[in-house]
């Protein structure tokens, strides 16, 4: 067993059982001129992270865990984008479909919607492509993780409070181990970044545990 300090308490997994969750490391979240810039936010922080999720993906590269990598976005008629979702997604300028810098914005198949090249996904690794917010709504996830024995998930990504979260709540519900890797994920603003956080380790674990990427990296080698 790999025990990882953590809060609120150590964090205790098998490698066998284990999944590295990366959320949306899309371009749509994390390059110039993507989704996220567009709504006015700066991508500093997004891209920050890169080499922490990097490390990671190569622990588990090196140790044969499962790696499983996630894209928000939609079918190119939109079909599976609530209209309450889509209306929202234009009040600040550019909107999900609309044509932008790297194709339409939050389009499967388009450049910006594709994830960035220093984490970009090599063969054995799952793409879990989802229309909402977290991970388990509309995909075949949960089978995923089932079929393969997986019961604890590794999770990091962005946004922290958005992606992260819901998927995480998500997870808790059906059972998962969630650890957030407070290094490896991210939110526009750090505000926000930190209250996710914390809203995962309040209360004995409430949703998960939180720990930092050298932590496991200490951990697991
Ligand atoms: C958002 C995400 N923030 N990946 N998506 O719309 O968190």
């Amino acid at each position: 067993m790999t025990v990882i300090k953590a809060l609120p308490y150590d964090f205790t997994c098998d490698i066998k059982n284990t999944a590295l969750v990366i959320i949306d490391m899309q371009r749509d979240f994390c390059a110039p001129g993507g989704f996220g810039e567009r709504l006015g936010n700066d991508i500093t922080p997004t891209r920050r992270i890169i080499p922490a999720i990097a490390a990671l993906l190569n622990l588990f590269r090196k140790h044969g865990g499962m790696i499983i990598h996630t894209r928000e976005g939609h079918l190119p008629d939109l079909s599976d984008c609530p209209p309450s979702k889509l209306a929202r997604s234009k009040a600040k300028g550019a909107g999900i479909g609309d044509v932008g810098p790297m194709g339409r914005i939050l389009v499967r198949g388009e450049f910006g919607h594709d994830i960035v090249e220093e984490l970009y996904p090599i063969e054995d690794e799952w793409i879990i492509d989802k229309p909402g917010k977290g991970a388990f709504y509309r995909t075949d996830l949960e089978a995923i993780l089932q079929r393969n024995g997986i019961t604890s998930l590794i999770v990091t990504g962005v946004t922290t409070h958005v992606c992260v979260h819901t998927t995480v709540r998500e997870a808790n519900d059906r059972g998962y181990e969630c650890l957030v890797v407070e290094d490896a994920t991210a939110a526009y603003d750090i505000a926000d970044h930190e209250a996710a956080i914390q809203m995962i380790h309040q209360q004995g674990g409430i949703f998960g545990w939180t720990t930092n990427c050298d932590k496991i990296i200490q951990a697991i080698q």
